[in-house]
């Protein structure tokens, strides 16, 4: 049996895409968000493009859920890059002030400029984007510190693009997820999958936690003690997940461990796991 190829370009991300292209020509400062257990997959292939000539800040959400490790290995492959990233954990609020004053300093530029052209000075206009689920609208309501708008845990969850006013310096564009149409890399996808960052009509539960069994074996995460089955009794995440159904309380339902392991994993429970490192970190 071949899998099913995942795949997800709802109408309102077809629609988000659009108008955000439509608003990118208003916007000084691109603030890409991603997801930092996935920070090669969450990476939008058409970010640079959207970038072009404007100022790009790097967020990398989601940092409670990796190991400082991970972090600090992330740290120094930016660095080596000559990037300057942002960790943030939009949850708790923290990383926040330096990702403010980073768009504010990008916003003197702009205002700089400005000036020098003979114009009166405007609030910097920053565009918040990255795949569905990241934490860009908890982003905002962070920077701002109230609840302006929708964030909840599941992908798709701002539909419209809406314009939020920070301060007198700056004003953040909320955009919805947005996915390329087509998936080509789909080992990628699937992490996405994993990670929650795309909506759930595009895969298989059983499929996708089989999948997060064999990374996380790889990572040497203990799993026997939530599942009560040791994974080298078994050679694959697929056939972990049928011997944890065949216990008594799971009476053969594959979707429900399926459901309980993404669910575990995505919330932490299986403690702060990077499914993704800077490619010489994995180096021996
Ligand atoms: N643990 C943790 N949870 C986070 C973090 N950032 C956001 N969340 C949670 O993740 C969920 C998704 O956040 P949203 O802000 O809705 O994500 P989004 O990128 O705006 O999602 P879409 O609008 O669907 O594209 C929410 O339940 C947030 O509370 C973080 O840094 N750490
Ligand atoms: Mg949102």
């Amino acid at each position: 049996m071949t899998t099913p190829p995942i795949q997800w370009y709802p109408g309102h991300i077809a629609k988000a895409e659009k108008q955000l292209l439509e608003n990118l020509k208003l916007v000084d400062v691109v603030i890409e968000v991603r997801d930092a257990r996935i920070l090669k997959s969450s990476q939008h292939p058409k970010i640079e493009k959207w970038v072009e000539s404007k100022s790009h800040i790097l967020v990398c959400n989601r940092i409670d859920a990796i190991p400082a490790i991970a972090k600090t290995q992330w740290l120094r492959q930016f660095s080596d890059q000559g990037r300057t990233v942002y960790f943030t954990d939009a949850q708790a609020g923290k990383g926040i002030v330096d990702l403010l004053k980073a768009a504010q300093a990008a916003g003197e530029k702009v205002n700089e400029r400005r000036r020098g052209r003979g114009m009166l000075p405007r609030p910097v206009r920053a565009v918040v984007v990255g795949f569905p689920n990241v934490g860009k609208s908890a982003l905002i309501n962070r920077l701002l510190n109230k609840r302006v708008v929708a964030s909840a845990n599941r992908p798709g969850v701002t539909r419209q693009l809406r314009w939020i006013r920070i301060s007198d310096q700056i004003e953040l564009l909320d955009t919805p997820g947005v996915i390329p149409p087509l998936l080509y890399d789909q080992d990628a996808a699937m992490k996405l999958a994993i990670c929650d960052d795309i909506g759930q009509a595009a895969y298989d539960n059983v499929l996708v936690a089989a999948a997060a069994v064999d990374l996380l074996v790889e990572l040497n995460v203990k799993l026997s003690d939530r599942y009560e089955i040791e994974p080298h009794q078994v050679t694959s995440g697929i056939e972990y997940i049928h011997k944890v159904a065949a216990l008594n309380k799971f009476q053969g339902d594959l979707d429900k461990v399926a459901r309980l392991i993404l669910h575990d994993f995505r919330r932490g429970r299986l403690g702060a796991i990077a499914l993704e490192m800077p490619e010489l970190a994995m180096a021996p």
